[in-house]
């Protein structure tokens, strides 16, 4: 039975790799986010698709989580000269990876068929899918307006206060075939990777018939929280709820995904919202859920997958 893992960005990517070690291409499926997908200096970036890839192909820049580890900048450093945008950091072997893609999609392929095709040449087994071959546009609404999103996550670093979000396209996009495909196939359960549930997994879960599709897998539906004792590991999620008037909280977490999901992996340091959670109707475990190495990752995911086993159990009709 196949584990169908939601992912965007850094936190999620962790938690893919991890599963990527514990399950063969058969076992695993990623579903990433493409709603911070841009249109830059000719380009078609799609930044939370390249994450997850180079996580997987353990080519990530450590430091960062995005882009490639060993890079070189002649590309940034010549650019700068000639006075264009260089706000958002394109490595010199990133951009190999990124004229490829253009190629490809200007001679007709799917940003799917793409992303097959590099993770093939990066040596990547597994199927990473774009949550929809169709443009969804992440925008971030704020006092000023709105905000395409790779302005407001890296040339605005973050900065300006959010008041709400909009997925541009999101309405004409369609779920992805090869998720429909493999949702009619036995699942043994659907995750919601440690990613900001407000941009990252959201653009996912509102894509027309998406969480009636995932809810109709007949597996668990796990949120693993990327909130841990009221912040993020990474990124704006615990200031985007403050500023949206949401408290921090890993039960604020649970409650987004409420309707959706039927378990919830809390931190460690949550531990005492372990009953709040439960009384949403939800089964829970409590667990390590930083993942500062390697090893964190792979146990992380094997506490994820024991957990859907003993819930896949609870689901069994008892025999009689
Ligand atoms: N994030 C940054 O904070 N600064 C950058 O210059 C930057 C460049 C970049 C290039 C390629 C890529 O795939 C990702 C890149 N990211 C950068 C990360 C990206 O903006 C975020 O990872 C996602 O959009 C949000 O998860």
């Amino acid at each position: 039975m196949r584990l169908i893992a939601l992912t965007g960005g850094i936190g999620g990517a962790k938690l893919a790799l991890g599963f990527a070690k514990l399950l063969t291409p058969d076992e695993v499926s990623f579903v990433v986010n493409t709603g911070d997908d841009f249109e830059h200096l000719g380009f078609h970036i799609s930044p939370d698709v390249d994450t997850l890839t180079y996580t997987l192909a353990e080519e990530a820049n450590p430091e960062t989580g995005w882009g490639r580890r060993d890079e070189t900048w002649h590309f940034m450093e010549t650019l700068e000269r000639f006075g264009g945008e260089t706000w958002f950091r394109l490595g010199d072997r990133d951009l190999a990876l990124h004229a490829f893609r253009r190629t490809r999609l200007d001679a007709g392929a799917t940003l799917t068929q793409v992303t097959r095709e590099l993770c093939g040449k990066l040596g990547i087994a597994h199927d990473v899918w774009p949550m929809s071959d169709d443009p969804v546009r992440t925008r971030v609404r704020t006092s000023d307006g709105f905000l395409a999103f790779q302005h407001y996550f890296v040339r605005d670093r973050c900065a300006p206060a959010v008041t709400g979000f909009e997925f541009a396209g999101i309405d004409a996009a369609a779920v992805n075939p090869e998720l429909v495909a493999a949702l009619r196939e036995p699942v043994r359960a659907v995750v919601i990777c440690p990613s900001n549930p407000f941009v990252s997994v959201d653009p996912i879960l509102d894509i027309p018939g998406m969480r009636d599709l995932l809810r109709g897998a007949g597996a668990p539906v796990i949120a693993v929280s990327p909130i841990i004792g009221g912040q993020a590991i990474k990124g704006p999620t615990a200031k985007m709820m403050r500023e949206l008037s949401i408290p921090a909280t890993t039960e604020q977490v649970a409650a987004h995904y409420a309707g959706l999901i039927t378990a919830f992996v809390l931190d460690e340091q949550d531990a005492s919202a372990q009953p709040a959670v439960e009384a949403m109707d939800l089964d829970t475990i409590v667990a390590q859920t930083v993942m500062g190495t390697l090893q964190d990752r792979v146990d992380l995911a094997r506490t994820v997958l024991d957990f859907t086993d003993r819930l896949r159990a609870a689901l069994r009709p008892t025999a009689n």
